[in-house]
């Protein structure tokens, strides 16, 4: 058993976006590729020698090749302890739960989250520091400006390990645990949650619920929590075997990706509660029958019921929400008399936030939901969040939320994407718009006067590091907004995405569709972006 030193040569394009490196899977598969960008984490890296690395990812294709080479890796540079889930599978909140738990130095995941799997698909690794969180942005950067000059790795020479079987093993002088994916992170959705409420309420004859693991790596969780503990009716789980290629869909939860649910939840004697995750688990959507409640409100409404449930019975000490995400959750804030804080887009600015207990609570407007119980979003508890309000409050989730409107308004709230749009033309609209906010403020587009428009630059209140460009950002005096920027998260062109926001506070215009209230800002998005001619699409790919 001896420790190769490998030769390699810098690729150009492995700096990590919104949430770590992204690429198609024959990229990856590229030699030396991963191998690079793993030992370029460990050489950003100081005094890990000895501790323990966690490592699991979503269970698409090439995940259980890239996992052989980081334990091989992660032995020949001095890690003294990994563990890896069964089947290499762990979802993104549970690796982060590991990582507290047993007080890792650090993880790696494997995954391209909502982005589609197999052969043709796309693959992805992102690393979370000890605090079990996304790598922040000045950990990313160290990694980046490392593999633009990484001449070697090291790797041992030795044979696979057996990920299938809960055992531990020896490579070299490293200790290979192979652990249950589900146990931890099942006893702390236990500790927060109030199972025993819960299970009677969906076992009492009244209530019924689906979940979609959409083929992804919340199946084998969903299935323990919901089915074996809380004892939901088996089935209640559907799309739940992990694959590859997540069974050919795309593996985010809105409603374009998740119609198999979309189509229970709308149909002919729909259950009362839907709920569904993305590829990596850290993502959910939330449905009532025949309802569906954005992630923006959903945050604004486990916020203001959080005191229902046991892990948050003492309050709140704060919320954040991202940038584009609704202002619903502020107006709960300010009810509550706590702060909200606005970042930009990708966990990762959430961190500092949580392990300086100013937010209890966090979201983004793309379906990700969390709290200080990890570092990282997370969609199961967020389907077990709203049971337990639901179990507590015996209401329907439409009545809940439109209760909600009544008491703080109705944040009217939408996002266009426009998918795989040619990279430099979807940079020179946004190069527009950015040389256009500087003079906008003032400026009246029929009703709507702006207010303030900037790129948004965010300075973190606890480490004051300054994050710039993360977006147009369009206020107008009635609080309505338009914001614009473009996905970190793609691996093929580009995808802007345009997020709009309207605030009706009378409750007799509650129930108005969406897109016809939107219409006027939606209109006014693509008079100052030009977004038609830039995109050269008429229509965007997703709304949602
Ligand atoms: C998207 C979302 C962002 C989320 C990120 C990672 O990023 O907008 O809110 O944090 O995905 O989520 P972007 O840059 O494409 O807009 V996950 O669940 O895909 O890791
Ligand atoms: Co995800």
């Amino acid at each position: 058993m001896t420790v190769q030193t490998v030769s390699t040569r810098p690729f150009t394009d492995q700096k990590p976006g919104t949430s770590g490196l992204r690429k198609q899977v024959p990229t990856f598969q590229k030699p030396h590729y991963l191998q690079n960008f793993v030992q370029s984490i460990f050489d950003s890296l100081e005094g890990y020698q000895g501790q323990t690395l966690v490592v699991g990812g979503d269970g698409r294709y090439y995940n259980r090749e890239a996992i052989q080479i980081i334990l091989k890796m992660a032995a020949a540079n001095g890690f003294g302890r990994v563990l890896v889930g069964q089947g290499g599978i762990l979802s993104t909140p549970a690796v982060s739960c590991i990582i507290r738990k047993y007080q890792a130095f650090g993880g790696i995941i494997l995954s391209a989250s909502h982005n589609p799997g197999g052969p043709d698909g796309d693959f992805g690794i992102k690393y979370n520091t000890g605090n079990g969180g996304p790598a922040p942005e000045n950990v990313t950067d160290a990694i980046f400006a490392r593999t633009k000059v990484i001449d070697q790795y090291r790797i041992l020479d030795v044979s696979d390990v057996d990920l299938d079987r809960i055992a531990t093993t020896n490579l070299g002088n490293t200790r290979i645990e192979v652990i249950d994916a589900v146990t931890d992170y099942a006893a702390l959705m236990e500790a927060l949650f109030d199972f025993d409420l819960i299970q009677q309420f969906i076992t009492g004859g009244n209530f019924r619920l689906c979940i979609d693991s959409l083929h992804a790596v919340t199946g084998p969780y969903a299935k323990a929590i919901f089915e074996r503990r809380l004892n939901a009716p088996a089935g209640t789980v559907q799309n739940g075997e992990p694959l590859e290629d997540f069974g050919g869909g795309h593996p985010d939860p809105n409603l374009v990706y998740a119609k198999d649910l979309v189509k229970v939840l709308f149909g002919d004697n729909a259950p009362d509660f839907g709920a569904a995750s993305d590829g990596d688990g850290d993502r959910n959507m939330i449905l009532g029958r025949h309802f569906f409640v954005t992630p923006s409100d959903s945050l604004a409404v486990l916020a203001a019921n959080a005191t229902l449930v046991p892990g948050y019975r003492e309050g709140l000490a704060g919320i954040a929400r991202s940038m584009p995400t609704s202002q619903a959750p502020d107006r709960v804030a300010a009810k509550l008399g706590i702060d909200c804080y606005e970042t930009p887009t990708g966990w990762k600015f959430f961190g500092n936030l949580l392990d300086a207990g100013k937010a209890t609570l966090c979201g983004e407007e793309s379906f990700g939901t969390g709290s200080n119980h990890v570092r990282e979003k997370d969609g199961l508890w967020a389907v077990l969040f709203w049971l337990n309000i639901l179990a507590v409050r015996k209401q329907s989730v439409e009545a809940i939320v439109k209760e909600h409107w009544a008491i703080y308004g109705r944040n009217i709230y939408c996002r266009h994407d426009y998918e795989g749009v040619d990279s430099d033309r979807a940079n020179t609209l946004m190069g527009n718009l950015r040389a256009a906010v500087g003079t906008m403020a003032g400026k009246s587009f029929g009703q709507y006067q702006v207010d303030y428009a900037d790129d948004f630059s965010y300075t973190d209140p606890i480490d004051g590091s300054v994050s710039q460009k993360q977006g147009i950002r369009i206020g107008f005096k009635d609080g309505s907004r338009i914001v614009f920027r473009l996905s970190g998260t793609g691996t093929q062109g580009a995808t802007l995405r345009v997020y709009l926001e309207r605030y009706e506070a009378d409750p007799a215009k509650h129930d108005q569709d969406t897109q016809v209230a939107l219409a006027d800002l939606i209109q006014l998005a693509e008079e100052i972006a030009q977004i038609k001619e830039w995109t050269g699409r008429d229509r965007p790919t997703v709304i949602t």
